[in-house]
């Protein structure tokens, strides 16, 4: 089964799945399997790993430790191209559709394709949609583009549904690493009724109230990053991990008929 069957059957099973972000710039030394680890064991149905930069050196093994110690799907989750390790199951394969810098629309893409076929690599094609979110984010700055208005969903759904006929498999509302705001609830409802590919939805999201009202909104997946380095408690990942889960469940059985 591919990586993207897996994440198709998660959200077919569980209503909706969550992918915790690893960045091994944020967890150096034995701190990024330990995370790992935490995730994988309380509930995150896969892994990304990646950052807009990669400061640190030897991401390829870290990426090998990482695949070592967890049994669920490793993804890449790259800022540029040269952010490859052949030790993971699948890259989330971003093309940068908010914004008009051809590098990050096209240019690391070319770049990095004939390495994933060579490594066998599986790529999943990810419209990639930043949102404005209170702040100047890393990845806004580092791609020298603008994130699409918060107050504009109807500007989301038409990168969304371009991302859909240019063939992409996922679409991904990136509200930036940290960012003061969550993707609002209301641009993913307007996106999600717009599309029928996957919506994944990251940036911001520090509680499991805020988890589910992604997923109420539409949100197939739901990923965490920060809240993973600044708390260690297993229980906060437990819970996002239910509140991911058990939204659409819950929502699925209150529209079951009574009789
Ligand atoms: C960032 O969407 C991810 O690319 C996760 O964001 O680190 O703010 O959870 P946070």
């Amino acid at each position: 089964m591919s990586v993207l069957q897996y994440l198709q059957r998660i959200r077919a099973e569980k209503g909706a799945g969550y992918l915790a972000l690893l960045d091994p710039d944020k967890l150096p030394g034995g701190l990024l399997v330990e995370t790992a680890v935490r995730c994988a064991e309380n509930g995150a149905d896969a892994l990304l790993v990646g950052s807009s930069l990669m400061l640190a050196p030897g991401f390829d093994e870290a990426v090998r430790q990482v695949r070592a110690h967890v049994s669920v799907p490793v993804l890449l989750f790259p800022g540029a191209a040269h952010h490859i390790s052949r030790h993971a199951d699948a890259m989330l394969f971003l093309s940068l559709l908010s914004g008009r810098n051809p590098q990050y629309l096209i240019g690391e893409q070319v770049q990095a394709a004939p390495i994933l076929h060579a490594l066998k690599l599986e790529a999943i094609a990810t419209g990639y949609l930043l949102i404005e979110s209170g702040g100047i984010t890393s990845a806004e700055f580092v791609s020298y583009t603008r994130p699409i208005p918060r107050d504009k969903p109807s500007i989301a759904a038409a990168h969304a549904l371009a991302a859909e006929y240019l063939g992409m498999k996922t679409v991904y509302l990136e509200a930036g690493s940290g960012a003061r705001m969550p993707v609002p609830d209301e641009m993913i409802q307007t996106v999600c009724k717009t599309i029928s590919i996957p919506v994944i939805v990251g940036g911001g999201i520090r509680t499991p109230q805020q988890a589910a009202a992604k997923v109420a909104a539409g949100a197939s997946f739901l990923v965490t990053g920060n809240i993973l380095e600044e708390n260690t408690d297993p229980r906060l990942i437990r819970e996002i991990a239910e509140a991911v889960h058990s939204t659409r469940r819950d929502a699925a059985s209150l529209a079951e008929p009574l009789l």
